[in-house]
């Protein structure tokens, strides 16, 4: 197995298999994604059950609160990129371009936050389509001394959808969950880094502060959230499995292909053993 950081983000690993490597390699895949916050596995051949039994060394599979998305089967199982397109032909954006609004973290509006996002590349499309990555631990680092001062120890209100109620992938019932409060400077639990956590797509409001200086410092913030050099685009291959850090990354999708393809990824949400 050969792992090759692509920067200060990024790995990608070659000549592994998933389904038959041993602890000590899965021990340094683990502290290569650590090191990396976002990891790529190249060439895999995977079964669901494989893939889910690979997510599950890295902690527990949470099923994704978008119902309707999920796998018919396999309910922790969330498909990216199928029915795209509505009975009467028209595009669906919810589904062609999920996770393209914005930089964000998965799962914010969960009390205890996904630790992880992994998928499995099905099918591409032949132009388009990437993933971007940054770091939160850079964003942080970045932070002026004045935004600090004024975050350090503060949590953030957030919510599925956020202020602009971007909820359409959830079944009605779903949408009204209360709002979760998580600190917005922290350590990673692992790597001990301080990092910022903020996804401006789902905070609702910061704790403490009027909501007009709330809305200033959320802006303030969105401009730290890509930090060059420590970002990275992910250029995906059928076979791919690539797993990221939500305590310190933030994502989004390119949202850009060409409609009339498919791209399509089986997607698991995890969480901490020691949380779930
Ligand atoms: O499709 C992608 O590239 C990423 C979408 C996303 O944001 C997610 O799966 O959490
Ligand atoms: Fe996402």
């Amino acid at each position: 197995m050969e792992i090759r950081r692509m920067g200060p983000i990024g790995a990608e690993i070659v000549g592994v298999d998933l389904k038959t490597m041993d602890e000590a390699t899965f021990g340094r895949i683990y502290q290569a994604w650590l090191d990396s916050n976002v990891i790529c596995v190249r060439d895999q051949e995977l079964e669901i059950d494989d893939f889910l039994t690979y997510s599950r060394r890295f902690g527990s599979v949470s099923p994704h609160p978008s119902k309707s998305t999920r796998h018919p089967d396999y309910p922790e199982i969330t498909v990216l990129g199928i029915n795209k397109f509505r009975p009467d032909g028209t595009l669906n954006k919810e589904i062609y371009r999920r996770g393209a609004e914005g930089f964000h973290t998965d799962g914010a509006y969960e009390e205890v936050p996904y630790k992880a996002t992994q998928l499995y590349a099905l099918a591409i499309p032949s132009t388009g389509g990437d993933t971007f990555f940054s770091s939160g631990y850079a964003a942080y680092a970045e932070l002026p001394q004045h935004l600090k001062r004024r975050l350090e120890g503060r949590c953030g209100e957030f919510k599925y959808g956020g202020r602009r109620q971007a909820n359409l992938l959830l079944d009605e019932e779903d949408r009204n969950a209360k709002p979760v409060r998580h600190p917005l400077i922290r350590a990673h639990p692992e790597t001990g880094r301080t990092l910022l956590y903020f996804d401006c797509g789902k905070i609702l409001g910061i704790e403490g502060l009027g909501d007009a200086e709330s809305d200033t410092i959320i802006e303030e913030m969105k401009a730290y959230m890509v930090q060059p050099p420590c970002q990275y685009r992910h250029k995906w291959r059928k076979g791919d499995v690539v797993i990221w850090d939500n305590r310190c990354s933030y994502h989004k999708a390119a949202g850009d292909y060409p409609p009339e393809e498919d791209r399509i990824h089986w997607r698991v949400s995890i969480k901490d053993y020691a949380a779930s």
